[in-house]
């Protein structure tokens, strides 16, 4: 570790184990971040954790460990709305990523267009206070106006106790919306627990409302190999098989205490979605439709 790195936080294994679970050809990684490198996209000035460097050739050596093809990749709240690592790790990737950016609410069409270009297909709402100093529904929802001319979907990320505050805020979302996470249920709660009945609510509320069906390593505090959220999770899977992505969620952003293997998380996928063809809609044809429409 060089100086440079010294007293930054380390969340994820440089040593991953190889996945029992092949995924399929094509599958795609549907939720992961860059951290830097610092010295060429420096963190932001409100950065509620500052992570060691953890570029695209360390996400592409990820993916091909796992046997993945491709990466969606969500700028993360440490770079604040300066989308350039992740726009430098989509352009490095050969046509292999694209990405969610965070936007300036006052973002014009011109700056739109720019991110269009360089692989961005949505925007992320964070809701989080320990990761954003403020989230402006308003604002928010001018945005969300903003980039349906192009294709665009919305990110939201939040926690359960906040869903039924943002309800009325999701509703009035003129363009897809998918939520990170599933907006993280206690998932010892049961498949049919407060948390997840809540969501599937949500879910019913509009037939384009997806959600990722990922962080097993945040959710289910038992830990590997993740039984509760496995049993939580398959049914919402098997219910819901058009509006479900997938992602490692690699470098893990503040999971220091606790550092998921990536190789335990992918073999959760064919215990929450057990069939050739659900594996094909979570990792390919879900995706795909979303981030690569063009190759559909
Ligand atoms: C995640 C989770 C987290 C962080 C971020 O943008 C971020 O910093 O998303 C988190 O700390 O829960 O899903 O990537």
């Amino acid at each position: 570790m060089s100086d440079e790195q010294a007293g930054r936080i380390l969340s994820w294994t440089n040593d991953p184990s190889k996945p029992g679970f092949t995924p399929l050809p094509g599958a795609i990684d549907a939720h992961c971040h860059v951290f830097g490198p610092m010295a060429q996209f420096p963190f932001s000035a409100k950065a509620k954790y500052l992570p060691r460097d953890a570029g695209a050739e360390a996400l592409f050596a990820l993916r091909d460990h796992l046997g993945f093809s491709r990466n969606v990749i969500v700028q993360a709240s440490c770079h604040g709305i300066d989308n350039a690592a992740t726009l430098h790790a989509i352009a490095a990737s050969g046509g292999r990523a694209r990405g969610v950016a965070v936007v300036d609410p006052a973002i014009g069409d011109a700056e739109l267009d720019r991110l269009h270009a360089g692989g961005m297909r949505g925007v992320r709402f964070n809701f989080l206070k320990r990761l954003v100093d403020d989230a402006p529904k308003d604002k928010f929802i001018a945005v969300s106006q903003r980039i349906a001319r192009l294709g665009w979907h919305v990110v939201v990320y939040f926690e359960a106790d906040i869903l039924e505050e943002l309800r009325p805020f999701l509703a009035a979302i003129p363009v897809p919306v998918v939520i990170d996470h599933m907006g993280r249920p206690d998932v010892s709660q049961g498949p049919e627990g407060a948390d997840m009945r809540a969501f599937r609510a949500l879910l019913d509320s509009r037939d384009d409302i997806w959600t990722k069906v990922t962080c097993p390593d945040r959710l289910d505090p038992k830990g590997a190999p993740y039984d509760d959220f496995v049993r939580a999770v398959r049914p919402l899977v098997a219910d819901y098989p058009d509006r479900i992505l997938w992602g490692t969620d690699w470098p893990h952003p503040n999971m220091q205490d606790d550092i998921p293997d990536d190789g335990a998380l992918v073999d959760v996928i064919p215990r929450i979605a057990p069939t050739p063809e659900l594996q094909r809609k979570l990792l390919v044809d879900n995706p795909m439709r979303l981030y690569w429409p063009e190759e559909m």
